[in-house]
C-alpha cells in the first residue's frame, strides 16, 4: 500500500482534505465517500478520545481518503496510542523547535531508532499480531507531519524541516496569527507574509508543505501557490452552512 508520504512526494495536483471535528463515525463515513484525498480527525480541538478516533478510523477504512489523526500534543504516550490503534499518518500541533520535532520522530520509531513501546499482539496496527511485517515496516509506513504555527516555529523552520523523519510541514494560520499578535485575523498582511516565508523555507528543504485554507477561494490560491496538501473545509462548517442555507431558502 502506498504511504501518504509517497503520495505527498509524487507529482500531481494538490491533495485536498477535509477537517473532521464532529468526532462522529457517521460523519466520517459520509465524508469519506465524497472524494477527498484525506480526512483529518482532530484530537487537539475536538471531543475525540482514542476510542472515538478508532471508530472513525474503522468507518473510513473501505475508502480511499487517507485518515490523518491530529494528536493533542507531541506527547510520546499519545503518539504511541494513536499509532497502535492503526493511524499511519499523524499531524502534530505546536512544534516550535527541531528538538521537539526529533522527539516526535523518536516517539514514532521502535528501538533502536526511537522509544516507541512494542505491542505486537495487542495493537490494531499490527493486525493484533497477524501482520508480521508491521514492526519492521512501521517507519516506512508512517507519515509524520508537524505543524508550523508560532513565531518560534518560524524562527526555527529550517532546522525543523531538516529533521530526519519529519515527512511534511503543515501551516496553521489561526494559531500563527495569534502568535504574531493578530488573533482572529489570519488574513493580516504580516500573517500572509509569514505564510509565504514559511512555504519558501519548506520548499527549500525539499519537504511537502500543507496548509489549512480559510475559504474555498483561499484554497484555490493555495493551489496556485503550489501547496502540496490543503485542508479546504470542515465537517462543522459544511453542516452549519447547509443548515443555515436550508432554513433561509424556505423562509425567504
Ligand atoms: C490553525 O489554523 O492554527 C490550525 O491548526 C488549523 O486549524
Amino acid at each position: 500500500m502506498t504511504s501518504f508520504k509517497d503520495r505527498l512526494a509524487a507529482d500531481g495536483p494538490a491533495l485536498l482534505g477535509l477537517w473532521q471535528a464532529l468526532a462522529n463515525n457517521y460523519t466520517a463515513d459520509i465524508c469519506a465517500r465524497a472524494g477527498y484525498d484525506w480526512l483529518l480527525f482532530d484530537g487537539e480541538h475536538s471531543p475525540n478520545t482514542a476510542q472515538t478516533l478508532l471508530g472513525q478510523l474503522q468507518a473510513v477504512a473501505p475508502f480511499d481518503a487517507e485518515p490523518i489523526a491530529r494528536v493533542p500534543s507531541g506527547d510520546p504516550v499519545l503518539i504511541k496510542q494513536y499509532l497502535d490503534i492503526g493511524f499511519t499518518t499523524l499531524l502534530v500541533p505546536m512544534v516550535d523547535t527541531a528538538e521537539q520535532a526529533a522527539a516526535i520522530v523518536s516517539a514514532s520509531r521502535y528501538p533502536p531508532h526511537g522509544i516507541r513501546g512494542v505491542a505486537s499482539a495487542t495493537a490494531r496496527a499490527t493486525g493484533f499480531g497477524t501482520d508480521g511485517a508491521y514492526l519492521k515496516e512501521a517507519a516506512e509506513r508512517i507519515t509524520l507531519i508537524v505543524q508550523i504555527e508560532s513565531r518560534a516555529a518560524l524562527e526555527n523552520i529550517d532546522a525543523i524541516a531538516a529533521t530526519p523523519g519529519v515527512d511534511a510541514l503543515f501551516i496553521g494560520p489561526a494559531d500563527l496569527s495569534a502568535s504574531l499578535g493578530h488573533l482572529g485575523n489570519p488574513t493580516h498582511p504580516e500573517v500572509q507574509q509569514a505564510i509565504s516565508h514559511a512555504k519558501a523555507r519548506i520548499d527549500a528543504a525539499g519537504k511537502p508543505a500543507g496548509i489549512f485554507a480559510l475559504s474555498p477561494d483561499d484554497a484555490k490560491h493555495r493551489m496556485v501557490d503550489q501547496f502540496r496538501f490543503i485542508s479546504i473545509g470542515t465537517d462543522i462548517g459544511l453542516l452549519l452552512k447547509g443548515a443555515q442555507g436550508l432554513i433561509a431558502s424556505v423562509k425567504n
